[in-house]
């Protein structure tokens, strides 16, 4: 077991429901759905936060991007449109120390939140 429980989930070790998955990227559904949609888009390489990127991470950055365009597509959202949120840090919400994209739809979300 790594100490990432997202790593644990690129690896293996731990089940998900994976909607998506290439060399780089994986994708799985939130545990703890908040919408209809809610899956968890991540780089398979441990980046903690928000706060690691960089001009380095454009090209990961650029397939997770596309990652959520197509998933978003398959799933029906593209009309109606849904939110990508990314929690960084103690203040911004984070509570898994592995950079993950939320992609939220399949209903009207609010704004702003808490
Ligand atoms: P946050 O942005 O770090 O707060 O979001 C972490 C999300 O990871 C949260 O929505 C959890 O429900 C979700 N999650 C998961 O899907 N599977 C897990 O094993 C764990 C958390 I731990």
């Amino acid at each position: 077991m790594a100490e990432c429980i997202f790593c644990d989930i690129v690896a293996g070790n731990i089940p998900s429901e994976k909607v998506y998955e290439d060399d780089e990227v994986l994708a799985f559904n939130d545990i703890h759905a908040q919408a209809p949609t809610h899956v968890l888009v991540i780089p398979k390489k441990h980046i903690a936060s928000a706060r690691e990127l960089g001009e380095k991470d454009a090209a990961l950055l650029g397939k997770i991007f596309a990652a959520i365009n197509r998933i978003a597509q398959e799933k029906g959202l593209m009309e109606k449109g849904f939110r990508i949120v990314n929690n960084c840090g103690k203040d911004g919400g984070q509570t898994v120390h592995h950079i993950h994209f939320h992609l939220l739809g399949g209903r009207h979300l609010t704004w702003p939140p808490g």
